[in-house]
């Protein structure tokens, strides 16, 4: 497994935003987008292209297209739609596999509560999307839910990790790739990433 923090002074800089307390709902959800679609363009580095010949203003040319990718992205709810639109606008025609999963606060443990996917998992890359990677315990259950499914390329995107979670998974599903804009240094004991940017999914919708 391979974890890639993309090191780029404008993640860096969106990600200051994201961790200032003062940040509003709106420019944290859009900011959120702004550190997805980031994140994604390195994610699809190893996209193959092939070359087509169309018809341009001038003639005939020579183009590049994506081919034969076929992509499902997995926000996990509900603070994985924060990165959703992110990564639609750079992947307009990916397919959405939603995956419902909440942490029980006493045990920490993921616990699923609605899944509809693609139907054909088994021919699309899954990326999965929540802002944190705390703990690592709803990324492992998505990963295995997913593989349940036939799913065989994973990755993940995520604004900030915890070292903790990525060893978690990296330890569980080697074949996954992490795609993230900051390790950050611990988790507190309530699972919470130090320092964080706080609880992601009220700081996108705006609840407490
Ligand atoms: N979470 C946060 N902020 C944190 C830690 C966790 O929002 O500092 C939430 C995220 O919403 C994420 C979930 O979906 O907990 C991941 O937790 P875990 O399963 O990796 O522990």
């Amino acid at each position: 497994m391979a974890v890639y923090v993309v090191d780029h002074p404008l993640v860096r800089h969106k990600i200051g935003i994201l961790r200032m307390e003062s940040t509003s709902t709106s420019e944290f959800r859009s900011v959120s987008n702004e550190v997805a679609r980031l994140l994604i363009y390195e994610a699809t580095k190893g996209f193959r292209t092939e070359k087509h010949t169309v018809q341009g203003w001038a003639g005939p040319v020579e183009i590049e297209a994506i081919s034969g990718k076929k992509v499902t992205v997995v926000p996990i709810l509900r603070a994985g739609l924060g990165l959703m639109d992110g990564v639609l606008d750079m992947i307009p025609g990916a397919k959405i596999s939603v995956v419902g999963l909440y942490r029980n606060e006493e045990t920490l443990e993921p616990v699923e509560y609605y899944v509809k996917l693609a139907s054909d998992m088994d021919q699309r890359l899954a990326i999965i999307l929540d802002p944190m990677l705390a703990t690592g315990g709803s990324l492992i259950a998505t990963i295995e839910l997913l593989k349940r499914h036939g799913c065989r390329q994973i990755c993940s995107l995520n604004l900030v990790c915890a070292p903790e979670g990525i060893a978690k998974v990296e330890a569980a599903h080697p074949d996954v790739d992490i795609y993230t804009a900051a390790i950050d240094d611990h988790l507190n004991e309530q699972g919470y990433i130090i320092p964080g940017l706080g609880d992601a999914g009220d700081r996108i919708f705006g609840t407490k």
